[in-house]
């Protein structure tokens, strides 16, 4: 395999797909009606501030790859930080990635986290391609549970590990459709379920930057005490407003992702 960052993003897209059962159809609509091609905004991934895994940790198989930081985002309701990073390559997707402030959790919830992590062989974090190796670690529905009462985003992390929780769609470079509403009411018109959480669109013009999402289908995990069906991977939709520098806006926008995480919700918020 060669060793590229275009192997890298096309290896976590098939992996994405196992886990997002509408991805594949939304992609080929969009492509159907754009010569073939749909265009990557962005990806992102998720994981917990501990040190073996944390964002940087995440993030470096990207960093040696020509990627920069290019913003930083709070959402202390959730108890996330995230980081965005870009390409000089413009082509390339942008990476969110934010990580969960475990220190912020019940001392239960630490030590469950942190038995996750002590499982992860030890030179496993070092390769790039940790960043979609999936779950490292065993788990059971009863610490899956627990973990899902106090943090949707922790009980995700340990059912799922690392890989791309969404790609998403650039509807910049669609020329059809080529609204957020219209998208929208075409997914809707298909069948897919999108996250209403604050309204379908989230963000607007005045931001810079609109976006939408599906709801995460339900697929089948394995845990060390059998199967559960749980809200996987999605897909998002973003359009990009110009900057006052006449350049498209390349951040992310923090009052909209807050209502993107919900996408992998188990329960309504
Ligand atoms: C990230 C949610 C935020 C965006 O584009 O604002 C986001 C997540 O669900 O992990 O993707
Ligand atoms: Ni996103």
């Amino acid at each position: 395999m060669d060793n590229t960052i275009h192997t890298l993003l096309q290896a976590m897209w098939e992996d994405y797909l196992e886990l997002a059962p509408d991805a594949r159809s939304i992609h080929d609509l969009f492509a159907a009606s754009n010569n073939g091609v749909v265009v990557n905004d962005h990806i992102a991934l998720r994981t917990y501030n501990l040190p073996r895994v944390n964002l940087g940790v995440i993030a470096s198989a990207f960093i040696d790859y020509g990627y920069v930081e290019g913003g930083d985002y709070e959402f202390p309701a959730r108890k996330l930080f995230a980081k965005h990073f870009q390409h000089p390559d413009p082509k390339l997707p942008k990476v969110f990635i934010s990580e969960l402030l475990v220190e912020e959790l019940s001392e239960q919830a630490q030590k469950q986290i942190s038995s996750l992590i002590d499982q992860i062989p030890p030179e496993a974090t070092q390769s790039p391609l940790f960043c979609y190796s999936g779950r490292p670690w065993q788990l059971d529905t009863n610490t899956y549970d627990e973990l899902l009462a106090e943090s949707e985003y922790a009980a995700w992390v340990a059912a799922f590990g690392y890989r791309a929780n969404h790609f998403t769609v650039s509807i910049n470079h669609l020329s059809e459709p080529d609204n957020i509403t219209a998208l929208n009411s075409l997914l809707q018109k298909h069948g897919y379920v999108l996250n209403d959480t604050g309204g379908l669109v989230k963000g607007s013009p005045d931001v810079l930057l609109e976006q939408s999402s599906t709801m995460a289908k339900k697929v089948t995990v394995d845990f060390t005490d059998g199967v559960r069906e749980i809200p996987g991977c999605f897909y998002e939709f973003a359009k990009r407003y110009p900057a006052g520098d006449g350049n498209l806006y390349q951040g992310f926008v923090a009052a909209s992702a807050d209502k993107i995480f919900t996408s992998t919700n188990t329960k309504a918020e």
